[in-house]
This record gives structure tokens, sequence and C-alpha cells, in this order.
């Protein structure tokens, strides 16, 4: 049998005590990667057998499990895990850290699994116990999947299990591999012409064939491609005209996509599902029917296909519609794909019934720049090396791309205003803020930042060590003598 797993997964297996777990733990995976409650019982009480130890055993499993979680790396669970109840916590911890669970289940015949611990020393128990295990297994048999694994592998024989290949996939968020040059671009919102007009600005040549399926031909001189940011639908006024560029572009491998909220639901409108026609979606199912059916169908087949986000270029740059948390890059869970898909809301509206939106980029310390759009915001700028790139081009704003690696921000002004914002895009006067959002953003000193032993990664000088009383040296010369430099910027100015 060929299992496939992804390579950052939570592996459970699943077998009576005798079943083959530990050597088949031996033969596919690393040492370093293996936990099993039999090791864990004999660090704990010195007596890999003592079962009294094990409620201690698999507190230590689980802390081990989560700390490899947390670094995105893969974990093999080698106990017996026939219990819903121990296989429950374990798809609790996978859900924590965002991580696919595997199971692989070793349903043995009784015999072989009894006739194997008879010949182990200190394995004296009777053949109840394995008759036990057995029975609870075969009880979870079928429920698996629903328990809230993302795949389940059942082993029937020793043949089976000699036979099987393990093959690790990559994650589909993971285009690490991906180096570039992209340009990135913003919420299109059905605004074909400003994209046409940005995609030519950014040096694409694009042909439309006039065949019985006309179709685009695009390319870049210098084989830059494109990622699109999502909400390619609804409120703009063209519509399938940029489903249709966006296909073709992915389909010829000249652009990447991820899905926005309206793509999403759009899908499930498209899909039968019941779904109110607001925010724009009755103008673009008014403009869809217009179109032959099997267009609609290459439409549903494409948004079926969109992988919440990506981490590109070595994981320097991850890309999704409405952002995405440093704990939560390059995983898969639905809570990554809600977040990508709406980001955080505070639960609270504002004066016009929008939601409040938690400002996760004001939070963000990773290494990753992360490019994002779904909110419209009236002023380009980076904040902790994230940046909302959606102008609002159907509100009337701009489209924007972002290129890649250089940073560079290439905007097209729209023809028209598509549709009114409910909360206008330019804020009143009084709230322009002469500040960047950085600039406001570091006026005030998180603690975190600053105490305790720190390590920098510097250009020039590779790391630099702050030991923890030389921060708090710095941090009480700093919070007596020092000045802000923009004020003395400012002094000078006036000077
Ligand atoms: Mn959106």
């Amino acid at each position: 049998m060929n299992i496939t797993i992804p390579e950052f997964s939570l592996v459970v297996l699943v077998g009576p005590s005798g079943a083959g777990k530990s050597s088949f733990a031996r033969e596919h995976f690393r040492p370093t990667e293996v936990i099993s409650s039999d090791f864990c019982r004999g660090l704990v009480s010195d007596d890999e057998n003592d079962q009294a130890a094990t409620e201690d055993a698999f507190q230590v499993l689980h802390y081990i499990a989560a700390k490899r979680l947390a670094r995105g790396k893969l974990i093999v669970i080698d106990a017996t895990n026939v219990q819903p109840e121990s296989r429950k916590s374990l798809l609790k911890l996978a859900r924590e850290y965002h991580c696919l669970a595997i199971a692989i289940v070793f349903n043995l015949p009784n015999s072989i699994c009894h006739e194997r611990n008879r010949l182990r020393p200190n394995r004296n128990f009777g053949p109840h116990v394995v008759r036990n295990q057995a029975m609870q297994l075969r009880k979870s048999l079928r429920g698996l999947k629903d328990e809230g694994f993302h795949n389940v592998f059942i082993l029937n024989t020793p043949e089976q299990v000699a036979a099987v290949e393990i093959e690790r996939t990559r994650l589909w968020t993971n285009l690490r591999h991906e180096h570039g040059p992209f340009d990135i671009i913003g919420d299109v919102h059905g605004c074909f012409d400003e994209l046409h007009e940005l995609l030519q600005r950014l040096g694409y040549q694009i042909t439309l064939s006039e065949d019985s399926m006309p179709s685009y031909q695009i390319t870049h001189p210098e084989g830059r491609r494109v990622v699109f940011l999502g909400d390619l639908v609804d409120r703009g006024p063209k519509v399938p005209e940029v489903l249709h560029l966006v296909m073709d572009m992915v389909a010829s491998s000249v652009a990447f996509c991820v899905p926005g909220n309206h793509d999403t639901k759009l899908l499930r409108k498209l899909n039968g599902r019941n779904v109110r026609l607001t925010h724009g979606l009755a103008e673009t199912m008014a403009q869809l029917a217009l179109q032959p059916p099997a267009f609609v169908e290459r439409i549903k087949t494409f948004l079926e296909s969109l992988i919440s986000h990506y981490v590109l270029d070595d994981g320097k740059l991850v890309v999704a519609h409405a952002g995405m948390k440093e704990t939560m890059q390059g995983r898969a869970s639905r809570a990554v794909r809600e977040f990508a898909l709406y980001g955080e809301t505070t639960g609270e509206t504002d004066e016009f019934g929008l939601p409040i939106r938690y400002n996760w980029a004001a939070e963000y310390r990773g290494q990753a720049m992360v490019v994002y759009g779904h909110t419209p915001v009236p002023k380009l700028e980076w904040l902790n090396h994230t940046i909302n790139i959606d102008t609002g081009c159907v509100f009337g704003g701009q489209l924007t791309a972002l290129r890649y690696p250089e940073k560079e921000l290439i905007s097209v002004p729209a023809a028209a205003t598509y549709s009114e914002p409910v909360r206008p895009l330019q804020p009143p006067e009084a709230q322009v803020s002469v500040l960047t959002a950085q600039q406001q953003h570091d006026d005030i000193l998180d603690i975190e930042d600053v105490s305790g032993k720190r390590i920098i990664s510097t250009r020039l000088q590779r790391q630099i060590i702050i030991r923890e009383e030389n921060a708090i040296a710095a941090l009480e010369v700093m919070s007596r003598f020092a000045a802000n430099p923009r004020d003395l910027s400012t002094a000078y100015h006036v000077a």
C-alpha cells in the first residue's frame, strides 16, 4: 500500500499492543519524529511497562508533540490509541497547531499480536488485554474519518504492513520553491478595464485569440508572474471578463490566485446553496446569466481549486486575501482558511454597521513579508513587514500591484465609482494623520519587544545578543534621557 502523508502532519498509529507499531515507525520515520508512550513511561518511571505511570507519560508525550508541531515538524504518535478519548486529545492538538492528522491503523488478527507479546520480555499481560484493545479498535474503525482525521489508512495483514511505502507530499500552501519575480494584485472586483491597463503597465503582453473558444495569451518578457489576492468578483461591471482572464493566466502558469470571501460566496451560490444576493453578488449573477453554462462550470472548478494562502520564495513571502498571522503561515485547518478569507474581527461593529477588524498586522513579528487585501485602504502603507494593497478600485479608488522583490507599488485609477462604499474610502479630514501606520505603531513601546535576553539578526553583523541585564540598563537610560528621534528632526527643521 502506498501511504501519502503531508510533510507537516500528526501521524497517529492505532493498534493493539504487539501489532508492530514501533517497528513500523522505526522503519519509516526518523527516530526524532517518533514519540512512543512506552518510552515516555520509561522516562518518568524507569519502567516502560509501568501502567501506573501512564498519565504522566502521556503528559510528556503531549508536551513534546506540541513543541514539534509549534515548530512545524511532523510527529508520529506510537501508542495504542484504540480509545476515542486518547485520539480526541491528539486531534485537539492537531487543530491547535493547524496541522493535518493522519491515522495509520493496524487491524491485525488478535493471534499475531498475542504471539508477539508472548515472545517479549516484560509483557506478561494475558490475552484479554489484546482482546480488549482489538475490540475497542474494531468499534472505532468506521468513525475515524468523522473524528477529524484527514486521512485513514487501514492495514489488515502483516503482508500489507510489510509492503507499505510512505510518500511525503508538499502541503498545498507550500510554494517555497517559486522565487518570482511576482506582481501581486489586490481586490479586482470585476474591474476588467483597470486590470487590463495595470497588466500592460507592468509589462505583460495580452492577446485574445478569437477561435471558437476565445482564450487569453499573456506573457511577460522577463518571465514575471502575477499573484491575485482574491475577490475577483462582485460589485464591478465586468466580472466574467476578469474571471476569464485570471483563469487563463492561472491555467498557463502565468499567475497564482488565492480565494477571497466574495469568490467563495459565489462558489456556494453556484453550488446551489442558500446565499443572500448582497454585497454585489446579484450583479455577478446577472452577468453570469448571460454566459454559456460551460463557462460557469469552469468558474466552479476554478474556484473550488483555490488554496487558502501561499508561502513563496523560501518562506520570505506570504500572500493571502485578508492576511496571515505567523502561527498560521503554511499550515492547514479550517481556522487558517477562515483567517485567510476574513481576517479576524473583534465582534464589534463600527458606526457604519461594519465589523471592526482586529489589526493582526500591528502584532505581527514574523520574518515573512505578508501581502494582502480585503479591506480597502486610502493609503498604501507598510506595517511590520506587511502591506494591504486593496486600494478600493471598485469604489472609485485605484487598482494596485506590488512588484516583488522590488517592493515597488504601481496603481491605476478607477475609471468610475462602480459601487458606493458603506464606509467612506477617505477618512474625514480630522482623522488623517501625518504619521505613517508604522510610525504610529512604533510610538508605543511593546515591553515584550525589548525586555529579557534578545537575539537580533542584522544584515551586517548577523546576530547580536543583548543580555537581559543590558536590556534593562538600556531601557533605564532611554527612559530618563532619550528623546524620540522624530522630535529631534522636527527641532532641527525648525532651527
Ligand atoms: Mn474581501
